[in-house]
């Protein structure tokens, strides 16, 4: 038995502990070098604004490739927005109210009994890594603890260069500490984080380009604020008034899908690495983010569809087919699945997702799922944030509290949600708050949310990388 499958058989018996569910499918292991996964996880990025997606006037020409060379996603949903509920729910594959997590509930521990998509995937010998945003857990549970094996410390912030700054009146930050996308390279450079990430994304690439690897990178782009984004990104679109700030934002993620792709060609890895690309909510409408043709979003428009629904894109060539596009209701929750599903090893019990290859590749003819579910209503989170909704098909039933009367939108005609048609389905409007009923029903009470006192964040600043011991 060669080495790496040893280690598969025995990161498999540690895997099992979680369950007992996780063991390989029947002929997959050992047969062929197992795939490897790369998870791009973008920080606000709206269903609109990519050039695959319709949008006209920021150039995403490597995105766009990845999406003429997969399957582009029409209905991609958060069902635990914003930011943090979003990742916990990704690295768990499962609702996070399953976790008694209701809303941004920051600081919740992710749970500890069942297996993040990190342990699985490093219990059965993948070399895992982790760039950038992490927000998950509490601030014990870092990427180390919950899987990854290897972390990219945090660059050192920089002063924002003067010249950069794009604003010199408006939202500057105060302090060097205080910028957020100014850091300081390893050889005292000041570079722009986006960028520094990508090079990130190729060095570990090339460090375990001879094993199976899974990289998930979350960038802090395209977070707000976009004050500082520099000209020389902001020059290449057509962007205009505050919505120009964000589209250099979007420019240089898509310059790191350019580096990655590169990167995946030259090593002669592009057929044997998945592809995701997502986004932890829709648009920020305050940065000027568009959810076209939809609206709403992160802010003040919650209570919409652009506020969960995202661009998502799978790109495997060889396996899924390319340039094609994807109508099933998907969850983020699927990507646990898929990648699970994908690396030769059964779908952990407690997983909320479906594996989605079969569906891209036509294999499988019904649906990923007949609904989704939301129910953001912890007590303590803004109140713009509740949220209660059932997706089916092209309908979205949607109340804000338990006691508001339920409104009924159909997307396909009224993609805007401006005309409420409850009152004229009433039966559609029973049978999707019974669904939503039947599922709320099979979940956990809401969390206790630690308040711990400050303390170091849980990846260290510096350069070079955290490794699990
Ligand atoms: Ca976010």
């Amino acid at each position: 038995m060669g080495l790496r499958i040893r280690s598969l058989w025995l990161g498999l018996t540690i895997a099992a502990g979680f369950l007992g569910a996780v063991r390989p499918a029947a002929g997959e292991v050992g047969s062929v070098r197992r795939p490897n996964v790369v998870l791009v996880y973008i920080d606000d990025l709206g269903y609109g604004d990519l050039g695959a997606y319709g949008c006209k006037d920021i150039p995403t020409p490597h995105i766009d490739r990845l999406a003429a060379e997969g399957v582009r996603l029409t209905a991609s949903h958060i069902t635990n927005p914003p930011c943090c509920p979003s990742r916990c729910s990704l690295l768990m594959g499962q609702y996070a109210q399953r976790f008694g997590k209701y809303g941004m509930s920051r600081g919740l521990p992710v749970p500890e009994d069942r297996p993040t998509l990190a342990q699985l995937l490093t219990g059965t010998g993948y070399a895992t890594g982790q760039i950038g945003k992490w927000d998950i857990g509490t601030r014990e549970q870092g990427p180390l603890q919950l899987g990854f094996t290897q972390v990219a410390r945090t660059p050192p912030r920089a002063a924002s260069p003067a010249a950069a700054v794009s604003d010199r009146n408006k939202s500057r930050p105060k302090s060097a500490a205080s910028s957020k996308y100014f850091c300081l390279n390893e050889a005292g450079e000041t570079v722009w984080l986006t960028d520094y990430d990508g090079d990130r994304m190729v060095e570990f690439i090339e460090l375990h380009r001879e094993e199976p690897f899974f990289l998930y990178w979350s960038p802090e782009a395209v977070h707000s604020p976009s004050t500082e984004v520099p000209a020389r990104l902001m020059n290449r679109t057509t962007a205009e008034g505050k919505r120009r700030k964000l589209a250099g934002n979007i420019v240089a993620v898509d310059d790191q899908i350019g580096k990655l792709l590169a990167c995946l060609d030259r090593l002669q890895l592009r057929e044997n690495t998945l592809v995701i690309f997502s986004s932890d909510n829709g648009a920020n409408g305050g940065e000027g983010g568009s959810s076209t043709p939809f609206t709403g979003g992160k802010g003040a428009g919650t209570q919409k569809e652009g506020w969960v629904r995202v661009p998502t894109i799978l790109s495997l060539p060889g396996v899924l087919p390319q340039g094609t596009v994807f109508h099933g209701l998907v969850s983020n929750f699927d990507f646990y699945s898929t990648i699970a599903a994908h690396a030769g090893l059964q779908i952990p019990e407690h997983c909320d997702g479906v594996d989605l290859i079969p569906h891209l590749t036509n294999r499988v003819s019904e649906g990923t799922h007949e609904y989704l579910f939301w129910l953001n209503n912890e007590s303590g989170d803004a109140e713009r944030r509740h949220l209660i909704a059932v997706r089916w098909k092209h309908w979205r039933l949607y109340r804000k509290y338990a006691g508001d009367p339920w409104q009924l939108f159909n997307l396909q005609k009224d993609p805007t949600e401006e005309s409420d048609v409850a009152a004229n389905h009433p039966e559609l409007v029973r049978q999707l708050a019974d669904a939503h009923e039947a599922w709320a029903a099979t979940l956990v009470p809401a969390g206790t949310i630690p308040q711990l006192p400050p303390g170091p964040p849980p990846i260290a600043t510096g350069h070079g990388w955290l490794q699990a011991e």
